[in-house]
């Protein structure tokens, strides 16, 4: 059978449990994407228990030794996309744009898939110094931009409280040069619902989903919704809306087979990643 990409994925791992790479990795593959995966972080566990966490972290240099292999067994060639998420620093940032360029200019096609993890209702968990190098030097370099509300403001400087204020922003990255905007969850004026707004420039395409928020903690979400994103929006590459609708049936599938509080039941729901069923429609807008 073909597969149906190549993805080079930088992000973290965790020993146990489920955000960064191994919160994208086994999406990915389960919808048939040969993924090469480099671990910006190895730590036992995510940050959020109360214990702490311990472990190692690549350095940006790191990376671009790894790629030097890569490069020299001429294993980098044929990389249909490049995904990152959470970064930490800005040097790690600046040797991702030099990684991006080098990809690019062996593979005019290569799709970069850009999660700008800055952090989520109202807070930060990166240094602040990095919101400027993501606004001035990499988001430019991006196919594919997929930040949450949060991250769209900070990135922007525009604040989202309307509908109006999402496309005013949605354009904001459009302005930058990235072809495909998808806002992730903005929780919009006169709204129960988290609305996804989908954006694409090349076709001059806009839909947007409600969907319902599910009451409870996660950590991984913007992780995984990022890879299905990227999955589903190249499988179906002329029907975004479809696109869309998979991916947030993904993400709804697994956040209903997780208990509030634990790590995402990803293997648990292994059979509906690749088989969403959509019960929530997109519309154009
Ligand atoms: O989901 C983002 C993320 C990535 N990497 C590490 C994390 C988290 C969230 O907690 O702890 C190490």
């Amino acid at each position: 059978e073909q597969i149906n990409g190549r993805v080079l994925s930088i992000q973290s791992h965790v020993v146990h449990g489920y955000v960064g790479n191994r919160a994208a990795v086994l999406p990915l593959q389960l919808l048939g994407y040969d993924v090469d995966f480099i671990n910006s972080v190895q730590f036992s566990n995510h940050s959020g228990y109360k214990n702490g966490l311990t472990g190692q972290r690549l350095t940006g240099q790191d990376v671009l030794d790894l790629s030097v292999g890569l490069e020299k067994n001429s294993l980098d060639n044929d990389y249909t996309h490049l995904l990152t998420g959470y970064i930490g620093t800005v040097s790690f940032l600046s040797c991702v744009m030099s990684l991006v360029d080098k990809l690019k200019a062996k593979n005019k096609g290569l799709m970069y898939v850009c999660d700008p993890v800055l952090g989520d209702d109202g807070n930060l968990y990166v240094p602040e110094e990095l919101v400027q190098v993501y606004r001035d030097d990499l988001i430019k370099r991006a196919d594919v931009v997929t930040p949450n509300q949060f991250e769209a403001e900070k990135l922007s400087q525009i604040k989202i409280n309307t509908h109006d204020d999402a496309i005013k922003v949605i354009e904001w990255f459009h302005n930058k040069g990235v072809p495909l905007v998808v806002l992730t969850s903005c929780s919009l004026q006169d709204r129960q619902n988290l609305t996804l707004i989908a954006s694409r420039s090349t076709t001059n395409e806009k839909y947007e989903i409600e969907f319902p928020k599910i009451q409870g903690f996660f950590t991984g979400t913007g992780d995984m919704t990022a890879a299905l994103l990227l999955a589903w929006s190249n499988i179906h590459k002329d029907d975004l809306k479809l696109a869309i609708e998979k991916a947030i049936a993904g993400v709804q599938s697994v956040l209903h087979n997780t208990p509030s509080g634990e790590e995402l039941h990803l293997i648990q729901s292994r059979k509906l990643i690749p088989n969403p069923k959509v019960t929530h429609f997109a519309k154009a807008i």
